[in-house]
C-alpha cells in the first residue's frame, strides 16, 4: 500500500464518521478509556443537572474536532504513543522567541529554520502570534481571539505552512494557550460590555464591590505598579470585572461549563494547526473563591485535569506545559497527584532552579541552590522539566523562606540585597538589571534585565575592559551548560546566544513604558549574527560555546531526562557540583565555579565518584585529559567542567 492509501485506511474517509478507519477506533478506544474519569472531574466542577446538556456537548466536541484533524497529524499521534514519553529525550534543546522581534513574521521566520539547525535548536517556543488589541496588549498575553492569526505575523495558511516546514525539519512547536483571561476587546467582553447578561457571566463581573471588596481581602497583586488591585470597573458595563493581570485582561469565568466548554474548542482547534506543546499560561489562577488568594486551588487542578484527557482523546501526540512560577512544591501538583497523577501537565517550568542560578550569581554561594534542588518534591516518571535562565518575564524571588533562614541569611534583607545586586543600586555589582513591579507596601520586587547585562556584560563592553567582557562570556556559558546537563528540556531566550544586552528602547513606546520586563524582548541583531564566522568577539565566543554544549549535551546518553542526577557537597560552597546517570559508565561529573576567584575541589571526591584515574581526568568540553598533581583541582572563575566517567 502506498503513502496514501495508509493515510485513507487509517484515518476513514474524509467527511466519515470519527469511528471509522483505524485511527477511529483508537480514539474510541481513547474516549472509553478516559470517560469515567472526564465524567467525575465535569460533573465534580459544574455538579448541577441542569448541565448534563453541557456534558453532551462535550462528547460532540470531541468527536467533531477528532474528526476535523488532519490524517498526517493523526499518524503523528500513533507514532508518539509508540514511542513513549518522547519529550523526555536528551536529544531536545529550545528556544523561545517573539517572531515580530526575531525577525518580523512567521514567513520570514521560516527562513530562519537553517539558523536553527546550525545551533542545533529542534523545539521553539513562539509567543502569542494570534489577534490583540492596537494598544497596550502584554506582547500578545491579551488576546482578541485564539485562532486567527494577527496580519502583522501573517495569514492562517502562513501559519499552517510553516508548521508543516516544522514537521519535516522535526522541529517541536510550542504555543500558548493564554486559559485565563482575554483581551478586554474579546467577543465574549464586547457583548459583555454592550449589556449581554449570557457573556457577563463568562467572566467574573459584579453589580457593586461587594464581593470584588471581599475577594481582595485575601487576593496578591500580580501588576501592583501598573495595575494595581484585581477589578477594574467598566463604565460601559456598569459593572466591575475581575482583572488580576493587567485591567485590559479580564478573567473567564469557569464555574460556568459554558466557557469550559468554548476554551475546550479553542484549545483543540489550536492543537489541530500542528502544535506540539500547549503552554497553559497562567494556569495556577485559573479558580477563584473568596478567602484565599485564588491560585493553586482543587479545582484549578481539576479543571486543567479535564482539559488534559479531552485532548488525550483527541490528540494524544500534544502535551501541556505549566506556566506555574510558584512555590516547587506547588509547581509539581501540576503533573497532578494522587488520581491525576500523570493527567495533568507533561512539562512544568523549573522555576526554582532558575531563580537559584541567579541568587548564586550575586552570592557566589550555591548552598540553596544545591538544598532547594536536592529538596524538589519528587515528579511523575512521565513528566519533566524545562529548565531556563531567562524568560520573557521577570525574575521572581520566590525562594522558600526557610532555606534562606537555614543558611543564616535574613529572608527580607537577602532579597532585598539580590534587587540591590542585580538593579545597579551596589556600585562593585557588575550586573546591569531593572527592578519590575516594586510595591512599596510589600518592599517585594522582581528582577528583569538580559542574561548579558545581568552578568556584566553590558558594563564591561562600556567599560571597554577586556578581562570583564570575557568573564561575562563565561559567565552566561557556565549558566547555559549547567542547563544543558540538567535533566529536562533545556530553553535557550533568543539573543542570548549572541549575548545581547538590554534593548531600551521600550521606554520611549507609550504602551510599554510602564512595563519593565521590555528591557529583556530585544530585537534580533542580525548583524552581529552575519559576522559571527568573520569576526571573533564576545558574540562569536558566546555563540559558538553553545553551540559546542548543545552538540555535545545530544551526544551524551546519560543527560536524558530518564537518567539520575546527584548533587554533590563539594566541601566549597562556591562550587555547584553535580552527576548525571552517575550509576553507569555514561556518568558525568558537571563542576561550576560560581566565584570571582579560583576554586579548588579534592581530587579524592573525583576519584570516590569515578573521574579520575592515576591523577588524571578528562573535560568533555574541551576534550583534554589533564593531570592533577596537588590532590586538588583548580577551577577558575565562572570556569564549567563535564567530566566524562574514565
Ligand atoms: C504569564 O506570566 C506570562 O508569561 C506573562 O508574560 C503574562 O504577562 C501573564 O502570564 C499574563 O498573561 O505574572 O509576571 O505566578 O508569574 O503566570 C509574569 C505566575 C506573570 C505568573 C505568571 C505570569
Amino acid at each position: 500500500m502506498n503513502q496514501a492509501a495508509i493515510h485513507k485506511t487509517l484515518a476513514g474517509k474524509p467527511g466519515s464518521k470519527p469511528t471509522s478507519g483505524k485511527l477511529g477506533l483508537l480514539f474510541e478506544k481513547r474516549r472509553a478509556a478516559n470517560f469515567t474519569l472526564i465524567q467525575d472531574l465535569f460533573f465534580s466542577l459544574y455538579p448541577e443537572a441542569r448541565h448534563t446538556a453541557s456534558f453532551e456537548s462535550l462528547q460532540k466536541i470531541l468527536a467533531d474536532h477528532f474528526q476535523n484533524r488532519s490524517a498526517e497529524l493523526k499518524l503523528q499521534d500513533l507514532k508518539r504513543q509508540g514511542e513513549g514519553n518522547w519529550y523526555q529525550s536528551g536529544a531536545w534543546a529550545g528556544m523561545q522567541l517573539y517572531v515580530d522581534r526575531f525577525c518580523g513574521d512567521l514567513n520570514k521566520l521560516k527562513d530562519k529554520l537553517p539558523y536553527f539547525e546550525a545551533l542545533g535548536i529542534n523545539f521553539l517556543h513562539l509567543m502569542p502570534i494570534t489577534k490583540r488589541p492596537a494598544g497596550p496588549n502584554d506582547g500578545g498575553y491579551a488576546v482578541n481571539s485564539y485562532s486567527e492569526i494577527d496580519p502583522a505575523y501573517g495569514t492562517d495558511q502562513d501559519f499552517i505552512s510553516l508548521t508543516a516546514a516544522f514537521r519535516e525539519k522535526g522541529i517541536c512547536l510550542m504555543l500558548d494557550f493564554v486559559v485565563n483571561h482575554t483581551s478586554d476587546e474579546f467577543p465574549w467582553a464586547l457583548e459583555a460590555k454592550a449589556g449581554n447578561p449570557k457573556y457577563q457571566e463568562y467572566y467574573y463581573t459584579f453589580p457593586d464591590r461587594n464581593l470584588p471588596d471581599l475577594f481582595e481581602q485575601s487576593l496578591p497583586e500580580v501588576f501592583p505598579e501598573t495595575s494595581p488591585g484585581n477589578f477594574t470597573y467598566c463604565p460601559q458595563m456598569g459593572r466591575w470585572v475581575m482583572t488580576v493581570f493587567n485591567t485590559y485582561q479580564w478573567d473567564l469565568n469557569y464555574t460556568n461549563p459554558a466557557v469550559f466548554l468554548s476554551m475546550l474548542e479553542n484549545l483543540l482547534d489550536l492543537s489541530n494547526k500542528g502544535v506540539d506543546v500547549i503552554r497553559f499560561d497562567a494556569l495556577a489562577f485559573l479558580w477563584k473563591k473568596i478567602g484565599t488568594t485564588s491560585q493553586n486551588l482543587p479545582e484549578a487542578h481539576r479543571l486543567i485535569a479535564l482539559f488534559r484527557l479531552c485532548l488525550q482523546v483527541v490528540a494524544p501526540g500534544v502535551i501541556i506545559l505549566a506556566e506555574a512560577i510558584v512555590a516547587p512544591e506547588e509547581i509539581v501538583r501540576y503533573f497532578g497527584q494522587d488520581i491525576l497523577e500523570g493527567n495533568e501537565c507533561e512539562i512544568a517550568y523549573n522555576a526554582i532552579f532558575m531563580a537559584c542560578l541567579w541568587n548564586s550569581v550575586a552570592t557566589k554561594k550555591t548552598r540553596l541552590l544545591r538544598q532547594s534542588l536536592g529538596n524538589l518534591p519528587p515528579k511523575p516518571d512521565t513528566c519533566t522539566w524545562i529548565n531556563y535562565i531567562r524568560c520573557h518575564d521577570d525574575i521572581g524571588l520566590g525562594f522558600d523562606d526557610s532555606h534562606i533562614s537555614a543558611l543564616g541569611w535574613d529572608p527580607h534583607t537577602h532579597r532585598r540585597f539580590l534587587l540591590d545586586y542585580f538593579c545597579q543600586r551596589l556600585e562593585w555589582s557588575p550586573a546591569k538589571g531593572a527592578v519590575f513591579m516594586y510595591n512599596p507596601f510589600t518592599g517585594d520586587g522582581r528582577i528583569t534585565g538580559s542574561t548579558a547585562s545581568l552578568l556584566g556584560l553590558e558594563r564591561a563592553i562600556e567599560e571597554k575592559d577586556a578581562s570583564k567582557i570575557s568573564t561575562a562570556v563565561r559567565k552566561i556559558l557556565m549558566l547555559y551548560g549547567i542547563i544543558l546537563a540538567a535533566p529536562g528540556i533545556p530553553l535557550i531566550y533568543a539573543g542570548d546566544e549572541i549575548g545581547m544586552l538590554n534593548d531600551y528602547s521600550y521606554m520611549n513606546e507609550a504602551d510599554k513604558v510602564m512595563d519593565s520586563r521590555w528591557i529583556n524582548r530585544p530585537i534580533h541583531d542580525w548583524r552581529t549574527v552575519s559576522r559571527l564566522s568573520s569576526e571573533k568577539n564576545h558574540a562569536s565566543g558566546i555563540y559558538y560555546g553553545l553551540q559546542h554544549l548543545i552538540a555535545l549535551r545530544k551526544q551524551q546518553p546519560g543527560l536524558a531526562d530518564t537518567r539520575s542526577i546527584r548533587y554533590h557537597d563539594a566541601g566549597n560552597d562556591h562550587l555547584f557540583v553535580f552527576e548525571r546517570d552517575g550509576e553507569s559508565d555514561n556518568g558525568i561529573l558537571i563542576l561550576a565555579n560560581f566565584d570571582d576567584s579560583p576554586q579548588v575541589v579534592r581530587t579524592s571526591l573525583l576519584g570516590a565518584l569515578g573521574y579520575l584515574r592515576e591523577g588524571q581526568f578528562q573535560n568533555l568540553i574541551d576534550g583534554k585529559t589533564k593531570k592533577v598533581r596537588s590532590g586538588l583541582l583548580e577551577i577558575s572563575p565562572g570556569e564549567l567542567l563535564w567530566l566524562r566517567k574514565c
